[in-house]
């Protein structure tokens, strides 16, 4: 190592797995955002959690900012490492470490991937039921830094309500043990709820106990064409109270085009401004001649222009495809990403105020709706216009967002529901987080972290 920090924590870890190579760098340094140069001093994937420690140690010695990272597919450059960062990948602390049948609890290493949580947990026959579309590459350290949420909030919340217990590395490098798996506990200041959505800004998540919940009861998936927003919420208002709903998401007519350009497949005919994929409890006949009696009721009022029930698990998939592979088919136009929430009651207002905003200050620009909205959480992708260079549009965008947290901050929402503030949100803060809780939370980050080498620059900038 000819870097004189590396070598000294080389030879503080002789058997630290320690990466410098330039597509290694590249690899890890950055996450799905693409919008920064990747320049990481180096990749450290520990095997321990005494490595961990050790390393967060040497860190604070040589003052080397560090970037706590797990599967980097997230959409605000929360795990971006381009400014000479040691990234510390849990990428090798990926195992089952318990399995609690009494306490239905699973405790797994921080770099665990999602799917193989949600798999480990239905080979004992039971459920961990955060779930979305980047469960094969995202990690649960990193769903837990996010306090990630997806396509079933609405019926299980966010990955907040299933954490138990979390061992974390602090920025000083203390191992904290918070909560131990306990289902009460009313023992003053809760550090695991705090450092749940930190985005690594207080500790690392080494391990996590989480909770399991009883399997899915079988479901049905429909696909549901709307001729407007107030039809829209007039059927998740019925559907709501008649059937027992698992997800409720929507997307445009434009953001299907997008995912039928990339390959899937069209399940309605004609043009529709808005569609809805969503999924039920359905138990028995009586439950599915229910579902198709709330389906009539809303095609009657008008509120539903067409609709299609999957009569199989593999058309069921198809119906996901139209709403989870919206993410991936807008990837080749770099999209400039906004996950807004406001209370779901706010939807409609909040929704029509920014088309119309938008419409009379950037007429031309492609923006793509879609998400959670069952949970009144938002995803707009602005697409850059072919016609305009990378900084140009950036610049515009800057402005769409300045005009969406206004838009926001009367709605009385958030700049981020789900994917954090990261690199790319940031500047909006204040947008969302009144000025005391923004000095409480810089304060709580001195506490966690004395000399701010856990991820700086996410969240806020360390300056001020
Ligand atoms: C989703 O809901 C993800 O599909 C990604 O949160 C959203 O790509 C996005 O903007
Ligand atoms: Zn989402």
């Amino acid at each position: 190592m000819s870097d004189p920090r590396l070598a000294d924590l080389s030879c503080r870890l002789p058997e630290l797995r320690l990466l410098t190579a330039a597509g290694d760098l590249e690899h890890y340094g950055r996450d799905w955002t693409r919008r920064w140069i990747p320049a990481p001093l180096a990749i450290a994937l520990p095997a321990t959690v005494d490595e961990v420690q050790v390393i967060v140690r040497w860190a604070n010695e040589h003052a080397v900012a560090i970037v706590p990272s797990g599967g980097r597919t997230g959409l605000s450059g929360g795990a971006v490492a381009a400014n000479g960062e040691l990234v510390l990948s849990l990428e090798r602390m990926n195992r089952v470490l318990d399995f609690n049948a009494v306490d239905r609890t699973l405790t797994v290493q921080g770099g665990m991937i999602l799917q193989q949580v949600q798999e480990t947990a239905r080979g004992h026959g039971l459920l961990y039921p955060v779930d979305f579309a980047a469960r094969g590459s995202c990690s649960i350290g990193g769903n837990i830094a996010t306090n990630a949420g997806g396509i079933r909030v609405i019926r299980h919340g966010n990955t907040r309500e299933w954490v138990a217990g979390l061992k974390v590395v602090t920025g000083g490098g203390d191992l904290l043990e918070l909560n131990r798996g306990l289902v009460k506990n009313s023992s003053g200041y809760d550090f695991r709820q705090l450092l749940i959505g930190s985005e690594g800004t207080l500790g690392i998540v080494v391990e996590a106990t989480l909770k399991l919940t009883d399997p899915p009861l079988p479901s049905q998936v429909m696909l549901l064409a709307l001729p407007d927003m107030d039809a829209l919420m007039e059927v998740f208002a019925l559907f709501r109270a008649q059937l027992s709903l698992q997800a409720f998401e929507f997307f445009t007519d434009q953001a299907l085009q997008h995912v039928l350009a990339h390959g899937a497949q069209r399940a309605i005919d004609g043009e529709h401004p808005y569609y809805v994929v969503t999924e039920f409890d359905a138990v028995d006949e009586q439950q599915r001649e229910a579902a198709l009696g709330v389906f009539g009721q809303a095609l009657e009022r008008g509120w539903v222009s067409d609709g299609v029930i999957a009569q199989s698990e593999a058309q069921a998939a198809a119906l996901w495809r139209l709403r989870e592979g919206i993410t991936e088919s807008l990837a080749p136009r770099r999209p400039y990403k906004n996950d807004v929430s406001v209370r779901i009651s706010a939807v409609p207002g909040f929704l029509c105020e920014m088309q119309a905003l938008l419409a009379n200050e950037y007429p031309g620009i492609e923006v793509i709706w879609f998400g959670h909205i069952g949970d009144g959480n938002l995803h707009i992708n602005v697409l850059r216009p072919h016609d305009l260079d990378e900084p140009a549009f950036l610049a515009r965008c800057e402005k769409v967002t300045r005009l969406l947290a206004n838009t926001l901050h009367c709605h009385g929402g958030s700049i981020s529901a789900e994917h954090g503030i990261g690199l790319v949100k940031r500047a909006y803060l204040e947008s969302t987080r009144s000025a005391a809780e923004i000095a409480l939370m810089r304060g709580v980050r001195k506490v966690f972290d004395p000399r701010g080498i856990l991820n700086p620059g996410k969240l806020f900038t360390e300056s001020s």
